[in-house]
């Protein structure tokens, strides 16, 4: 049955289609003002939920010279997921954790999968309607 759910990665350690849409399901969630960058409040309400904790200054340094950011240095769609991508290479386990938290459960994307029901719900996805906020 495990079979049913398909690894985090893709051959070339990006995350697979599945994952990705989780997780930017996730990121969406977490993305209040819709600007498609978590800024520090953002990403501290993020760390909170995750780990219990906001993320140490030190290790939020390294982890944002990795990935992609803005020019403001804020984390993007894009970063946020070659974070994830970067995570479920090291550390399964720990993924798998997150993904709980954050209510996605390997039983729950299991179960979903066998009825095959949707794994994230519609409105998180669909968003993308609200005008953003634009600077310039
Ligand atoms: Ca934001």
């Amino acid at each position: 049955m495990a079979e049913l759910i398909p690894p985090f990665l893709t051959p070339k350690n990006q995350l697979s289609p599945l994952f990705e849409k989780i997780f930017t399901s996730i990121f969406k969630k977490y993305d209040l003002d819709q600007d498609g960058c978590l800024n520090k409040s953002e990403l501290d309400a993020f760390a909170l939920a995750t780990n219990g904790e906001q993320f140490e200054e030190e290790s939020l340094k390294k982890i944002l010279e990795l990935v992609e950011k803005n020019e403001q240095g804020f984390l993007t769609l894009k970063g946020f997921l070659q974070m994830y991508a970067c995570q479920a290479l090291a550390d399964k386990d720990e993924t798998w954790n997150d993904l709980k938290t954050h209510g996605f459960s390997y039983d729950y994307i299991l179960e979903k999968m066998k009825r095959k029901e949707p794994i994230v719900p519609k409105h998180q996805i669909g968003r993308k309607n609200k005008s953003k906020k634009n600077h310039k």
